[in-house]
């Protein structure tokens, strides 16, 4: 299979996933200005929406959409690690990737848009609102964002959370988060994604 990514993008997690199912797996990176992939071709051919992650299966399965990427990846290559389908323990993981898919990582989106002002304080007060609910999700001491163990909603508020220096938002202010950060930036599976992507020397 083929992940296309662009270097710290929300494709990292995807990427970590990868590493942690321990696949083989090949990657390439996608210019999303011009959406052209390292190879020269069309990503819009590979995907219509030309966002990353993509990953292509073979066979002309095409599969978009990091949450349902990194289950499939890890059920598929790791049968049995994520909690099983029907349990609410998989619901909760489902719940805790969605929650950073759509209100965690899409509240980072307009900052890179160049938000200047009272609508960047506006919107760095949304995403603290945001993290404050999973700051306050740690506070029983659990090991993870879910629970025990480590899963790709980890890895998903990992990379999105990398985005808080560049885009000058204080992530100082959630030691749990921070603490979480740190776990995650440990693992051998985040040194290779990252290593891969031109992030880590
Ligand atoms: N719904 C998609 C969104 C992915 C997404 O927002 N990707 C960004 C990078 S983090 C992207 O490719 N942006 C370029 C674009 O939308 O044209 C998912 O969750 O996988």
């Amino acid at each position: 299979m083929k992940l296309y990514y662009s270097p710290g993008a929300c494709s990292l997690a995807s990427h970590i996933t990868l590493e942690e199912a321990g696949v083989d797996y090949t990657a390439e990176k996608v210019n999303l200005r011009d959406k052209t992939t390292e190879s020269g071709a069309s990503y819009l051919a590979v995907t219509p929406r030309g966002a990353v992650p993509a990953l292509d299966l073979g066979g002309g399965e095409v599969l978009t959409e990091g949450v349902a990427i990194m289950q499939y990846v890890m059920d598929t290559a790791k049968p049995g690690h994520l909690p099983a389908l029907g349990t609410l323990q998989r619901a909760r993981l489902v719940e805790a990737l969605n929650y950073v898919a759509t209100e965690v990582h899409k509240t980072y989106s307009p900052l890179f848009r160049g938000l200047e002002g009272a609508a960047k304080d506006a919107q760095l007060a949304l995403l603290d609102a945001r993290l404050k609910v999973l700051e306050d999700r740690l506070a029983d001491g659990r090991g993870w964002l879910t629970g025990a163990d480590f899963t790709p909603a980890d890895a998903y508020l990992f990379t999105v959370t990398n985005w808080s220096k560049p885009m000058g938002h204080d992530l100082a202010k959630f030691p749990r988060i921070e603490a979480l950060r740190a776990k995650v930036a440990a693992r051998p599976s985040v040194a290779a994604a990252m290593t891969a992507e031109g992030l880590l020397k």
